[in-house]
């Protein structure tokens, strides 16, 4: 460490304990410092708006940084939890930082302070820059900065002293130091040998009293993030709200393969294992009083609707299946449930459309996201929607809360923007959105794919028949069928599940007679309309994954 070391410099040691002014305690100061303050600023996001907190904050601006091949290789590598990875690498570096911190102000508090503080003003910059920062989104960094500071600036003083009456005890030591301005306590750490180091010693600074203070500042964190995070989850709980009986709904879902197939996909997806896929670190919090959405743009007469007035229209349910764009052939984020939401087109026919210029509805989010859906896919006789809600339950708040659209058969990241608040009819020759501002295709159709569930791939299982099964679709068009392939041989027609509908998937089971040795399984979907799942491979970005999946699996 640095030349000022007292561990290493001092002529004569004793054995007495004297480590507390030593590096790792001053970058301790700085951890327990950086600590203390997000924290408090956790728990005070917490009772002001959750995307505020600094961490969050930071992470949300970090994905918003992010080029495109990057966030592609972080979906590709860590999947789901990529948010979990996100937020981790940002409190990792910001630790490492802190340590930093801790040992500039071991060498002058306010290299230390001016870091820590630096570190605070680019998270509140985070915060305040955010598209969606209300007036109190820089309240949180405000209460890091002063809890950051104050646990800093008592740490810095207490280890100074007891480096100070350590070099009492110990005689000269302090005189290979560089040399010394004490003054206010705003030198380097070793003060000026001569000077009796009771004098200089703040009350408090004790050993026992800096070691449990730091005990006491360490518990006090946790408890405030333990406590940020259940307010934050105790005010986000949904009020009762009674959602109108739909004027048409399809028929109950017949029993689906899931009850025959172990490890098969459930014909409707649990909604905890519904993918989540979008932008936000802190799921945004609307209060269903004050939401509105406006229809605006070339529209005869601008239009807002409150969540009373929606809930007041005609809804219809529809079973759709929702997929990601970034779902690799064989992957997680496809899902399936039912909706209930008022059809777009009486929503538009509210505001007047048909003499509009608009070849897109650009939807904007409360947090300023935005998304564009070709006006001719939306109103093509598809059943696009405003959803408010999914599987008889008000639409959750990670799902879009208060309402979200539903555009069947095109990614969702074109069709399907949660948390929305305005829906603008314009062109795609005047505003762009935010995954197309980012390279991603302009239009989204889904492609038509299909996946094997079990057996899993690698997996061993005993020789006799063993049922290979999984999921397909093809949404607006429907699944015609759905074949597989042992070990390269013919494509045989796998036995379908119950049918909901052009817009759902369909479970499929094909029961394979494996003998003992190592073999490859393929699937691959037909669809209603005669289109095969091809073949050739495409990358997620920037309109689809395309391909066949294979997997290897082993036979006893
Ligand atoms: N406001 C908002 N809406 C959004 C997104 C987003 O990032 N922000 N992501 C979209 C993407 S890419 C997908 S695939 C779907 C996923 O919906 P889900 O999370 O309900 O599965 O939401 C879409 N709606
Ligand atoms: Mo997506």
């Amino acid at each position: 460490m640095s030349s000022s070391d007292p561990a290493t410099t001092t002529p004569r040691r004793r054995a007495r304990p004297r480590r507390l002014g030593g590096a790792f305690a001053f970058a301790g100061s700085g951890l327990l410092a950086t600590l203390a303050g997000m924290s408090a600023g956790h728990l005070t996001a917490a009772l002001t708006d959750p995307a505020d907190s600094p961490v969050l904050a930071v992470g949300s601006t970090v994905i918003d940084a992010t080029p495109t091949p990057v966030k592609e290789w972080a979906i590709a590598t860590f999947g789901s939890a990529d948010k979990i990875i996100l937020v981790g690498s940002v409190v990792v570096v910001t630790l490492l930082l802190a340590a930093l911190a801790g040992l500039l102000a071991r060498r002058r508090t306010a290299l230390g302070l001016g870091l820590l503080l630096a570190l605070v003003a680019a998270a509140g910059a985070a915060a305040v820059l955010q598209p969606a920062a209300g007036v109190l989104a820089v309240v949180p960094a405000l209460v890091t900065a002063a809890v950051g500071a104050a646990v800093l600036l008592w740490l810095v003083r207490g280890l100074r002293a007891r480096g100070a009456a350590t070099v009492g005890t110990a005689g000269t030591a302090g005189a290979a130091q560089t040399p010394s301005r004490a003054d206010e306590g705003d030198g380097p750490d070793v003060l000026d040998a001569g000077e009796p180091a009771s004098r200089r010693t703040p009350v408090g600074a004790s050993r026992r009293g800096l070691l449990v203070g730091s005990g006491l500042v360490a518990l006090a964190s946790v408890a405030a993030a333990g406590a940020g995070q259940w307010i934050g989850t105790v005010r986000t709980r949904l009020s009762d709200i009674a959602l109108p009986t739909p004027a048409r709904s399809p028929d109950p879902l017949p029993q689906g393969l899931e009850g025959r197939v172990d490890g098969l996909s459930p014909f409707r997806t649990p909604e905890a294992d519904f993918y989540r896929v979008d932008i936000n670190l802190a799921v945004p919090v609307v209060d269903q009083d004050s939401w509105t959405l406006t229809i605006d743009g070339d529209v005869d007469t601008e239009v807002t609707f409150s969540y009373a007035d929606l809930l007041e229209m005609e809804t219809v349910e529809h079973d759709i299946t929702l997929t990601c764009v970034s779902n690799f052939v064989g992957g997680p984020y496809v899902g399936s449930a039912r909706w209930q939401g008022i059809p777009i087109k009486q929503l538009l026919d509210r505001a007047g459309i048909d003499g509009t210029g608009a070849d897109q509805i650009l939807s904007t989010s409360v947090d300023g996201f935005t998304m564009s859906t070709p006006l001719e896919v939306a109103l093509d006789g598809r059943d696009t929607m405003l959803v408010v809600g999914m599987n008889g339950n008000p639409l959750p708040r990670d799902r879009g809360f208060p309402a979200r659209l539903v555009t069947p058969g095109i990614y969702g990241y074109v069709g399907a923007c949660k948390w929305v608040e305005r829906l603008t009819l314009t062109t795609y020759a005047e505003q762009e959105a935010y995954w197309t501002e980012r390279d991603w295709a302009i239009e989204g159709p889904i492609k038509i794919s299909s996946r094997i569930d079990t057996p899993e791939a690698l997996s061993r299982s005993d020789a006799g028949q063993i049922a290979v099964a999984g999921v397909a679709w093809a949404q607006t068009r429907g699944i015609g069928k759905v074949q597989v392939r042992v070990d390269g041989g013919p494509w045989r027609d796998a036995e379908l599940g119950p049918d909901a509908g052009v817009d759902y998937w369909r479970q499929w089971v094909y029961r394979w007679d494996a003998t003992p040795g190592q073999h490859s399984l393929a699937c691959r979907a037909v669809g209603e309309d005669g289109e095969v799942q091809t073949a050739v491979q495409a990358e997620p970005f920037p309109n689809g994954a395309s391909g066949i999946q294979e997997i290897q699996v082993f036979v006893d």
